[in-house]
């Protein structure tokens, strides 16, 4: 299939800000036919340094993440290129600046198994991740999204809105799948098992844990400047635990036991949505629309 994939590019003459040439083929998609699993390897060469690894690496991970959101799809990096069921995602110069803009195998239905799901980017091209450089860079998530789709098995798709359209702007960033994207993906493989990025419930247990070592639902150490309720005390608190005359039976100090375990709730709560925040930003909603 390569070759005649190659032939099929350098017969056609594409048009600026098309992929690429493709020809039009069908594929079950790793896991072979039916909806099931795949576990997939991938593989990153080398970027551009106008491009540079570390901005690589994380588009890349977004990219492939948008997708196993969907679909029961595992992806694992390698540190070697052409195995099997794994995608090599690389730079080289396709055919300079212009004409195509990255390229990808389809499975191993399709390809040998060697090269099915590589990806490759033109390293002529001006990148960027978003679209602060405007019609002057292309997104490489927008791309990376488009092209692993190709590795996963899809076709182009013409509705409105689909990551797969044949053609894509500078001046776009990527933002979502269409659902036309979700609906295809979702023919070739099995809805991910795993749910996507949701918040903790907000409630705290009902019965307070040992106030020295409270419970942490998520054993994260919060980076933010929200007071841990482990290592901060409040004054009065301190003052309240190492006053010798308190007796500990009247009714004040039930308010204030009442005050604390509020307290504690809004730390708890403040913690979970700061915590919440922090992954939305680290999976990336970066993108809006303008
Ligand atoms: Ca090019
Ligand atoms: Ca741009
Ligand atoms: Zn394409």
């Amino acid at each position: 299939m390569k070759n005649s994939i190659r032939k099929q590019r350098q017969k056609n003459s594409p048009t600026y800000q098309n992929l690429e040439p493709r020809k039009m083929l069908a594929s079950v998609g790793f896991d072979g036919a039916g909806q099931g699993s795949a576990e997939l390897t991938y593989f990153l060469g080398d970027a551009p340094a106008s491009v540079g690894q570390d901005l690589f690496e994380s588009t890349i991970e977004d990219a492939l993440k948008v997708w196993s959101d969907v679909a029961d799809i595992t992806f694992t990096q390698t540190g070697q290129s052409g195995l099997r069921d794994s995608l090599d995602i690389s730079f080289r110069n396709i055919d300079g600046s212009g004409g195509t803009l990255a390229y990808a195998y389809f499975p191993d239905d399709v390809n040998p198994a060697r090269i099915a799901g590589d990806v490759v980017f033109d390293s002529s091209e001006n990148w960027e991740v978003g679209n602060q450089q405007g019609s002057r860079a292309f997104d490489l998530l927008h791309v990376a999204v488009h092209e692993i789709g190709h590795s996963l098995g899809l076709g182009h798709d013409p509705t409105a809105g689909s990551v797969l359209a044949e053609t894509v702007s500078p001046n776009e960033a990527f933002d979502a799948l269409g659902q036309s994207d979700i609906d295809a993906i979702l023919e070739l493989y099995a809805p991910a098992v795993q749910t996507q990025v949701v918040p903790p419930a907000p409630v705290p247990p009902a019965v307070d844990p040992d106030p020295v070592a409270p419970e942490d639902p998520v054993q994260e150490t919060p980076e933010t400047e929200t007071p841990d309720p482990e290592t901060s005390v409040d004054p009065e608190d301190e003052e309240e635990e190492t006053d010798p005359t308190d007796n500990g039976d009247d009714d004040s100090e039930d308010e204030n036991e009442q005050d604390e375990e509020d307290e504690r709730r809004r730390r708890r709560f403040q913690h979970f949505v700061n915590q919440w925040l922090r992954r939305l930003r680290q999976y990336g909603f970066r993108f809006r629309f303008r």
